[in-house]
This record gives C-alpha cells, structure tokens and sequence, in this order.
C-alpha cells in the first residue's frame, strides 16, 4: 500500500506515548501510527542560513517527522503576510481586518515552492501527499511544475467564502488556478464546497461534471465535504479522568454552587469573543437574577501575537473585561474570569464537564472542535449545554445546541437565560442527539473518507 505523507505548515511537537493537542495532529497521527508514514512541515524556527533540504529526519515509532526552517523573509511575507495578514481574515469573511501586497503573495508563493523542492527530495513515486490547510494552497500546483505526479489532496480547515469575498483579495484568480492542481480538495460543509464550486464554474469558467468532480484550468479534480471530529470516548474518559481533575475539582470548590458559562478559544478575531464579552454584559443586564449566581470563564490561549490585528484583539478584550466587571462586580463576586493562558489538554477536558453551559460563538468557522469536545466531555446523566454560532461548521451537525448569531448580542444572552433554566429532560434529550452526530462523523470517519477518496482520485 502506498505510504502517506502529510503535509501541514507546523509539523505538531510529538513524542512517543504521549497524546497530541488538538484535531488535525490527533486525526492525522492516528493514520501515521497505524500505517507508517511521513509528516512534513515548518519546523518553526526562523534561521538566516535557511537551506531549501530538509533538516535531518526524526523518527517517531513507525512515523518520520521531517522538517524545514524559514527565513525571517519568508517567515514575514508567507506566514505573517499573505497567509496571516491576508488569507485567514477573508476565508472567515472579516475583509475589513484584512491587507494586501503582491510581494508578499510571491513570498507565499515562493514558500509554497520552497516547500515543494524540498519534500521532492525524499518522496517515492506512490506515495499519497495529504496537505493541509490553507498555508498550504500552491504546493500541489509546484510539486507539478516540478515534475511530481503522485496523488495529491488538500484538506481546508477554515471556512472557503462565497466567491464575492474571495475576489476582494487581488490576487484571487492565482489562488484557485493553484488549488485546482489537487486531485482531491476537501471541505468542513457542504456550503464550503459550494462556494469553491461556484468560483469554479462562474468565475473560472470551469464544468462541474458530476460525481463531485469538477474540470477546470485543464485539469479533472474532485471535491468532497468531510467534517473533521472527535475522539468521543476518549475525550469523555479524559474529562473523567481523577488525575486530570486536580484544577476542576479546585474550580467546582471555589464556585460555590454558581453555574459555570465556559468558553475556549484561542484569541483570534475570527472566534468572535469582544462580541461575546458584550452579550454577557447585555445578560447581566437583562437578568438581575443572574447576579452573584453565575460566572462566565474565558480562556483564550495567546496566538499569533506577533501580528498587529491580534495585538489589538487583546487590547480590547482586557479592556472589556475590566469595564464589565467593574459594572457588574459586588465584594464577594467577579462575573467575568478572563485566562488569557492556555492550560494542557488533559485538564481542559474536566473543565468543560464542569460548565453549564458551554458558549461558543465565533463570527465563523471551519468546524470548531471546542463545541465537539464540549459536547463529548459531558455526564450524559447530567449534560451542559452547547450555544453555539450559526456561522461555525459544527452548527451544520449539532443542530440540538442552542443555535445563536454571534452578531445578536440580545439573542445570546437570551440563549444563555435559556440555557441556564433548561430542564434536565430536555438538556439529555439534545446532548444525547448530538453524541449520536458526533459518533456518526468521528475522527476515524474523517480521516478514512478522506484517504479513501484520495486513493481512488486519478494519480
Ligand atoms: C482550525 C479551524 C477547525 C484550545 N485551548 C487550548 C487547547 N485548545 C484546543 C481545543 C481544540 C483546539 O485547540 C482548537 O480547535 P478549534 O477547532 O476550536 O479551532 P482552531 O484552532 O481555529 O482550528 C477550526 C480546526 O482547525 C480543525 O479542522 O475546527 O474551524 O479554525 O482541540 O481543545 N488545547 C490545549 N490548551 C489550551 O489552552 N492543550
């Protein structure tokens, strides 16, 4: 059987035994152990003798981690710049926050390349290339010009946007002319796939020629939705877990009975947090009753801080959570608990189990696996539950969570008000339909789907 070899911007920091953070690094390894195989990436070092060959290999068991380094050029145009400063804010529809310069596109471009010479040095001639993401967009298109032929997928983890917003980056025709080198694009929902289907046939002026396959810039391509999941069992056996307990269990103590509103993201705009900062604020407000009795927690792990849109999202959002809590806050309650720290994953699990109500309101989303994990770490007998944005890819499956509009500060806090006074009936009924979905459309089911596709894509 051909061997796989997974390419992604960061390779994630793994090490035998030890489990891996987050979606793509748990669903991508789970394939690499059973099979063997290759995972290539940026290192993340920035190095001024930057060599286009790979640094040597790792291997980890079965699996071989290999690794580049990046200029600080192309450090700031490809990862800073188009990837960062351009991409990421129009794939979630915020065109506002987003810039443009056509030197950093060839910065990306010239990684993609980078990229792409340097993992034809150890590629064999059947091996499956499954790239990830959308740092990732013109790495096939170079591995062609360069002469490779192997199967090659590309799995987008954020959202694709309507063709109107795509077009506001100017350099959009290139960008799609590059994805369509791919023998298999796959997306989180059906109207990610849509939108790329439609730039396909209106603006490119490409078929759809049925079985999902699109032809276009002289090429045949497949497309496919393929909503990535959750380890469900293991996420609830880790929430469970009494060694994992140790800063829930301090946390149950020191509520003292109050309800727990939780919400987990890293501190990026696109989650929609100052939003949601404000329609708990427009909660207390609304809800005098509320006062003393419930505490929302945020954590939002730093990301991305060297770029100047996220230096700014964290600006406002301290300065957020010190003016409501200076509105709101009596001597013996604090209503907003801001962690802006991130904490390891086997405790983040408790903490979800411990949250009446788990808040997830991004502007938009790939997925968002936070809500999944949310949902997958609850006492079955005794649910939270899921308020979760319209706008992520997960509302499309768990259609039992208090489905909000991030945008409607009054409709949030209505669900939070809704939420909080739920009976015990109806919150199983609804989380008992959502593990159902979540069972259905695991991990597995995401990585075999998409490999199976793969193998059978042309080559
Ligand atoms: C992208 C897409 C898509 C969070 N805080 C901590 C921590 N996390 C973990 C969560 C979860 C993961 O990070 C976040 O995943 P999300 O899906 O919520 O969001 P993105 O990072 O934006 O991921 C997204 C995803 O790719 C997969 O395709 O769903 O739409 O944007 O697993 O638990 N983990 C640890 N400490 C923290 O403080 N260890």
């Amino acid at each position: 059987m051909s061997r796989l070899v997974v390419v992604s911007n960061r390779v994630a920091p793994i090490t035998e035994g030890e489990p891996a953070a987050g979606g793509l690094a748990v669903g991508v390894l789970d394939a690499l152990r059973a099979d063997g195989g290759v995972w290539f990436g940026w290192s993340g070092q920035v190095s001024n003798d930057a060599e286009t060959l790979p640094n040597p290999g790792r291997d980890v068991g079965r699996i071989t981690l290999r690794t580049i380094d990046l200029s600080r050029r192309d450090y700031d145009e490809f990862y800073r710049g188009f990837a960062n400063g351009t991409l990421w804010p129009v794939l979630h529809y915020q065109m506002g926050l987003a810039r443009f310069d056509w030197g950093e596109f060839a910065g990306y471009r010239r990684v993609n390349a980078l990229f792409a010479c340097s993992l034809h040095a150890v590629l064999r001639p059947d091996d499956l290339i499954w790239a990830h993401d959308y740092h990732l967009l013109g790495l096939a298109e170079a591995l062609r010009e360069a002469g490779v032929g192997n199967r090659m997928g590309l799995f987008l983890h954020t959202p694709f946007p309507e063709p109107g917003v795509l077009m506001t980056v100017p350099a959009h025709a290139e960008v799609v002319r590059a994805m369509a080198a791919y023998d298999v694009i796959g997306f989180q929902t059906e109207p990610d796939r849509s939108a790329f289907t439609d730039y396909i046939v209106r603006q490119a002026g490409g078929e759809a020629l049925g079985g999902n396959r699109l032809r276009a810039f002289g090429r045949i391509f497949a497309t496919g939705v393929y909503p990535i999941g959750v380890h469900v069992d293991e996420v609830r056996a880790e929430a469970e877990l009494p060694a994992n307990r140790r800063q829930a269990l301090r946390l149950r103590t020191n509520l003292h009975g109050r309800s727990l509103i939780l919400s987990v993201d890293r501190l990026d705009y696109a989650k929609g947090l100052r939003q949601r900062f404000v329609a708990f604020e427009r909660f207390l407000a609304d809800t005098p009753a509320a006062h003393g009795q419930v505490i929302f927690m945020q954590i939002a792990p730093p990301s991305r801080s060297d770029i100047q849109t996220y230096r700014e999202i964290r600006h406002e959002l301290e300065a957020e959570a010190g003016r409501i809590n200076g509105r709101f806050a009596d001597v013996d309650w604090v209503p907003l608990r801001y962690l802006n720290r991130s904490f390891p994953r086997a405790a983040l699990m408790p903490l979800y189990a411990e949250a009446r109500v788990g808040l997830v309101t991004p502007l938009r989303d790939g997925m968002n696996l936070v809500a999944k994990e949310y949902v997958a770490a609850q006492d079955p007998e005794d649910p939270g539950v899921l308020v979760l944005s319209q706008f992520a890819g997960a509302a499309r499956e768990l259609t039992a969570a208090l489905i909000v509009n991030p945008y409607d500060e009054a409709g949030i806090a209505g669900a939070l008000d809704q939420a909080l006074a739920m009976s015990i009936e109806e919150r199983r009924g609804r989380h008992a339909a959502m593990l159902d979905v979540l069972r259905a459309n695991s991990l597995d089911a995401w990585r075999d789907r998409f490999i199976a596709d793969l193998r059978a894509a042309g080559g």
